[in-house]
């Protein structure tokens, strides 16, 4: 067991062992200052979850416009016994944004005595706290977190992972997050951390109708809004920016041509702002892109796994076809 505390006072006493990685805040200010610089403005989602960012996503799972959760969540349950049959007894569970590891409770209680799971996300003192709550609820359990960027490469290699067969767990529909070719190298960077015997189940968010899409990113009790904004009101903290938030409206759209949901922060007045001292300037109406999130078929999905060197090997989709889970290998000729 660690005994330690991270700076804002969270406790890793629980957990078997915690990889530090967590990007320096340099990173942020860098790709604040280049997005911002740049014609149309845009930010990484990724920066999205501090601490509160991490809250809203889960406050915005719970809205009833958000069917993410909810579907992905009734799809484990329908097909547990499959998944545990694939994964096989004493697996080691790996959750790359692992969030508030919620849905991990329903797989773990499916699984045929699970060995280990290993938390991974960007936003450490969520992960640290969802980790230390899961090792309360599942006390037999080795639990590790490794906070870092999983668009870095993230070698396990240097990690203490225990020994046993991987099941890779990529819930959520993070995927959707990425441009194809960031996806496509992200899905290259996990295929690094399987075996030929280990498996990777991956949560997918399908095309549907642009209503239910626009909806699930725009909720009636403005949470979605509220995630959005906080990105402004974290680069005003983090990087001494004088934005006026109070300037700034959500906006969600469905772009058709690129299957994707795209969320904005759009300034409704003329403004100047600086960020680490730079300025700024903003017209009415222009915006800032802050996230992609693609939607595919099964086939679009696979085909984009297939060149990431990933063999889909199962799909399973609820019946209103909302959402799938992949089951993929890496296949030996990777190895
Ligand atoms: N898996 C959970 C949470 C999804 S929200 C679920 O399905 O409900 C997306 C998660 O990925 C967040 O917890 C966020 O902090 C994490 N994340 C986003 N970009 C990341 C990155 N580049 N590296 C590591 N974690 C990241
Ligand atoms: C984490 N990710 C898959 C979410 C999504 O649906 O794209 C983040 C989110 N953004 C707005 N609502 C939820």
């Amino acid at each position: 067991m660690t005994e330690a505390r991270t700076a804002e006072g969270v406790s890793t006493d629980q957990l078997a062992f915690f990889s530090d990685l967590h990007p320096p805040s340099s990173d942020f200010r860098r790709d604040v200052l280049e997005g911002l610089a740049a014609t149309p403005k845009t930010i990484p989602p990724k920066y999205f979850y501090d601490r509160r960012g991490s809250a809203l996503f889960d406050d915005i799972t719970d809205t009833p416009e958000y069917y993410v959760m909810r579907t992905e969540l009734a799809l484990l349950d329908r097909i547990s016994d499959e998944i545990a049959k694939r994964a096989g007894p004493g697996a080691v569970v790996i959750e790359p944004g692992s969030g508030s590891s919620t849905k991990i409770d329903k797989l773990l209680g499916s699984l045929d005595d699970p060995a280990a799971y290993v938390g991974l996300d960007i936003s450490k003192d969520h992960l640290l706290a969802a980790c230390e709550d899961l090792s309360r609820r599942w006390p037999s359990l080795k639990i590790g977190a490794i906070c870092a960027d999983f668009t870095r490469h993230v070698d396990l290699h240097d990690m203490p992972i225990p020994e046993g067969r991987r099941l890779v767990f990529f819930p959520g529909s993070t995927i959707g997050n990425f441009e194809p070719d960031e996806a496509r190298e992200l899905l290259k960077g996990i295929r690094d951390w399987l075996r030929p015997e280990d498996g990777f189940l991956i949560g997918v968010d399908r095309v549907k109708p642009r209503g239910v899409l626009e909806a699930a990113y725009d909720d009636a009790g403005g949470v979605t809004a509220d995630f959005n904004l906080n990105l402004l009101t974290r680069i005003n903290r983090e990087l001494d920016g004088t934005i006026d938030t109070a300037a700034f409206e959500h906006r969600s759209i469905w772009n058709d041509a690129k299957s994707r949901i795209e969320m904005h922060l759009v300034a409704t007045r003329d403004m100047d702002f600086t960020v680490s001292e730079q300025a700024f300037t903003m017209t009415k109406g222009e915006t800032i892109h802050t996230e992609n999130s693609h939607k595919f078929t099964v086939a679009s999905f696979q085909a984009l796994a297939r060149s990431a060197g990933l063999e889909p090997v199962a799909d399973w989709s609820d019946d209103d076809s909302y959402f799938t889970l992949h089951w993929l290998e890496c296949g030996a000729e990777a190895w």
